[in-house]
């Protein structure tokens, strides 16, 4: 059974096993979320990204899926790295912001972490709505058969952080 937690806050100060990036498909950063990871993490993980870029995603990640790098000097073993779906308006389909959480964790229970932070996958630049973004997130973790124990959403600012506790209670 995996635990939900929330909090509100910066995910590059969280101590876990895994965190997950909101990033591109172009593996080699950005704004928001990406931004600071890479920031805060420093140049080990753009380094594998890079690596990853050479080899099996030479042609970038696609919307929806997750790789693991590591987390540089972030306190986790790992970041893994996910591109969540650009907000089409309304009638977007969310089944690709679900699989990123989906598979972001099948990535971790594969690592072995047992504790992952995640952002409010493309609820910034990639404008979801945060309502809509936060019903598909916590309903796609409680539906995920998981050996991770626990899942922290780490909600940058207050309105993210009630718009998660309303699907949490
Ligand atoms: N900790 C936690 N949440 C954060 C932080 C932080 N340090 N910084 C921002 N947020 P975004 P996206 C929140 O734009 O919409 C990048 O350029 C933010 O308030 O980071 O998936 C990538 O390279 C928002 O609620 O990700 C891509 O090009 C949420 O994190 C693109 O943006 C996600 O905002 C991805 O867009």
């Amino acid at each position: 059974m995996t635990t939900i937690t929330l909090v509100q806050g910066d995910i590059t100060r969280q101590s876990v096993d895994a965190i997950v990036n909101a990033a591109n498909s172009s593996l080699l950063g950005g704004g928001g979320v990406d931004g600071a990871i890479h920031r805060r993490g420093g140049p080990a993980i753009l380094a594998e990204c890079r690596k990853l870029r050479a080899s099996q995603y030479g042609k970038g990640l696609a919307t929806g899926r997750a790789v693991a790098t590591t987390a540089g000097e972030l306190d986790a073993q790992w970041v893994i790295h996910t591109v969540g779906p650009v907000w089409q308006g309304p009638g977007s389909d969310p089944s690709l912001l679900a699989s990123c959480y989906r598979e972001s964790l099948q990535v971790a229970a594969q690592l072995g972490a047992r504790t992952v932070a995640f952002p409010a996958i493309s609820t910034g630049v990639f404008r979801w709505p945060m309502e809509e973004a936060a019903r598909v997130a916590v309903q796609t973790v409680r539906d995920a058969d998981t050996t991770v124990e626990e899942v922290r959403f780490v909600l940058f600012d207050e309105g993210a952080y009630e718009a998660f506790a309303e699907q949490v209670r």
